[in-house]
């Protein structure tokens, strides 16, 4: 992939064949199964509509102000084979990255530590891979073991797994797998041809079937409209159950990837984003994650306020910028909110 990707597709962003007007069917309760008609009436409702109903199932399941803290380090940075259209890891984009190897396992418990110390309860190690060689998996066990046992909660992002490495990570104790979704079925292979919706599908399956707990999400502001959005979140509200953990991500445009020069995201857009996760979702953490740094405070607060109880901690994503942990300790203090 070498050009810049079209960010409206023709026929995608666009439901032509629906009359302007046509009154949208808005459930009062969760029905067995979201259609993307019903989540984009929700995406229609007037935003303080919206926000309230947010509100309302977020305070019926968990506890208002409450919001649990990830930290995030990238243990195996740059060089992947893949062609994530957003991504400054994939190898084939000159994106300036420098290729890293996997950190060795005391560098990874230095930055734990300091994590643990800082307040994080979860330590998430990613790594940019399509999915881990065998002596790979054998490092990252490792790391998985030590991380818990300074009284962590583990989560790792490695690619696709199958069912013997889902097993041996459960084995060694992990307690959350992130494999994301990213964006609507239908807008995947503008995004990523290098691997397919189903295969990301199938690891999470294993991942499930090894009795990890699931985060998976995506990614907003690529050209996706919101009927893309809609389908992003009926596939994840869908599943059964849906993830006990959902990031979403707003585009950081990176230089150098397909998707730099894309148009910026309506930050109310994105508010409704977490809003109508929050009401499908309801029970799920919704993780207010990439591009906070780019956020102000005001917006953030609106976020929480749509239901999004989790974020990434530390001044460092994978390879972007993070909000700076004293930032955010003040924005907590401002606003009354409380780390779990
Ligand atoms: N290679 C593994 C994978 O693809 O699952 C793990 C690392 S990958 C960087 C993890 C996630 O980071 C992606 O699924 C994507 O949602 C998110 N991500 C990557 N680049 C991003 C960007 N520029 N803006 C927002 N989110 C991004
Ligand atoms: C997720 O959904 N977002 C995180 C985490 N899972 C691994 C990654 C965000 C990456 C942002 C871009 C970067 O730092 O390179
Ligand atoms: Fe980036 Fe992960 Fe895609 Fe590799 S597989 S290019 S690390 S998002």
């Amino acid at each position: 992939m070498t050009t810049t990707i079209a960010l409206t597709p023709a026929g995608f962003a666009s439901r032509a064949a629906e009359p302007p007007g046509t009154p949208a069917a808005v459930p009062a309760s969760a029905p067995a199964r979201w259609s993307v008609a019903e989540i984009e009436a929700l995406f229609a409702l007037p935003f303080l509509d919206l926000m309230f109903r947010a509100q309302e199932t977020h305070r019926a399941h968990f506890k208002a102000g409450e919001v649990q803290r990830s930290t995030l380090l990238s243990i195996k940075t740059g060089g992947c084979s893949e062609d994530c259209g957003y991504c400054a890891q994939a190898a084939r984009y000159k994106t300036g990255l420098e290729r890293e190897r996997l950190m060795p396992l005391d560098e990874v418990l230095e930055h734990a530590r300091a994590a643990k110390a800082g307040g994080s309860s979860r330590f998430c190690m990613g790594a940019a891979w399509r999915g881990p060689k065998e002596k790979d998996l054998e490092a990252v066990l490792e790391m998985v073991r030590e991380v818990k046992k300074l009284g962590l909660e583990t989560c790792v992002t490695l690619g696709m797994l199958d069912g013997e490495q889902a097993r041996r990570l459960a084995e060694a104790g992990l307690d959350y797998y992130n494999h994301n979704v990213d964006t609507a079925p239908g807008y995947y292979s503008e995004i990523i041809t290098t691997h397919t919706l189903q295969d990301r599908l199938d690891t999470i399956g294993k991942v499930r079937q090894a009795g990890i707990n699931v985060c998976s999400g995506g990614i907003v502001g690529m050209g996706e409209g919101q009927h893309g959005r809609a389908a992003l979140l009926a596939q994840l509200a869908n599943m059964e159950p849906p993830p006990e953990s959902v990031p979403i991500n707003k585009l950081i445009p990176f230089p150098g990837t397909p998707l730099a020069e894309g148009e910026a995201l309506d930050p109310f857009d994105f508010v409704r984003t977490i809003a109508v996760a929050r009401i499908i979702m309801p029970k799920s953490f919704v993780r207010l994650s990439a591009g906070r740094e780019q956020m102000s405070d005001e917006l953030q607060a609106l976020c929480f306020m749509a239901g999004a109880n989790s974020i990434f901690y530390g001044e460092r994503l994978l390879t972007a910028g993070n909000t700076d942990a004293g930032g955010d300790m003040r924005l907590f203090a401002r606003l009354g909110l409380v780390s779990i």
